[in-house]
């Protein structure tokens, strides 16, 4: 007898949003808790920013190893800041044809690759209808930062548009003000590695008028 197992690929559509405390009393009032975690992220690149100023993003989150791969190119309109995420260490090592000769991290460090960020979050996860919405606090030397993230799943790549639209519209009814937000690692470059941050403007992975 052969099993056989239906897998549905979805996509995840997010969104980041500065919060005030009122913000949150409001987004947070129905809303289930789903729980709080605490976790650190170690972000690798090169001396030379080859990854990042591609906006691709090398991590360990605790033990793992992940991967951000860019959707669409920087330009392409209101999809530019979502990602495929990339979990697992085989696939980054075929992703970068990177052999295996000792542990992952020993391998990427010998190819050049060593932390450019780390900090660590806490994260209180809440559901409210549809949404997911993330509220993170992050710390690092010298750093703290407060962000918040809706999110939506969507099963087709098609539906992303719609599901940012859809964030969006979930937003504004809880008031929050809709503006460019800096995610956790590039708040902590521009603020702690300034050459680094520019390196980004210059790539244009980080827009001119968004610095
Ligand atoms: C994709 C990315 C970075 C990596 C960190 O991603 P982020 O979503 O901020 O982290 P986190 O902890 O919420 O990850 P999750 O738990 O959801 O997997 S750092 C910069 N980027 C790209 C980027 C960009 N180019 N522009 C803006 C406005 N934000 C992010």
């Amino acid at each position: 007898m052969s099993n056989s197992y239906n897998l549905m690929i979805m996509f995840e559509v997010e969104q980041k949003f500065k919060l005030s405390d009122l913000d949150i009393v409001r987004l947070t009032d129905g809303a289930e808790f789903l729980g709080e975690k605490k976790f650190t992220d170690v972000y690798y690149d090169t001396e030379k920013f080859t990854l990042t100023s591609q906006d691709i993003w090398l991590r360990s989150r605790g033990e793992n190893f992940e991967l951000k791969l860019p959707m669409y190119k920087v330009g392409e309109g209101e999809l530019t800041n979502q990602y495929q995420e990339i979990e697992s260490e085989e696939k980054i090592r075929e992703i970068f044809a990177i052999p295996i000769i000792k542990s992952f991290i020993e391998d990427i460090e010998a190819l050049g690759y060593f932390p450019c960020c780390t900090c660590t979050t806490t994260r209180k996860k809440y559901k409210k209808g549809k949404f997911v919405i993330d509220l993170d606090l992050v710390e690092a030397q010298d750093f703290n930062y407060a962000i918040g993230e809706i999110e939506l799943m969507v099963e087709e790549k098609s539906q992303m548009a719609d599901a940012i639209a859809e964030i969006v519209e979930f937003a504004k009814e809880h008031e929050i003000k809709i503006e460019y937000v800096r995610g956790k690692v590039l708040e902590y470059l521009k603020r702690k590695k300034p050459e680094h941050f520019q390196a980004l403007v210059d790539a244009g992975v980080i827009k001119k008028e968004n610095m």
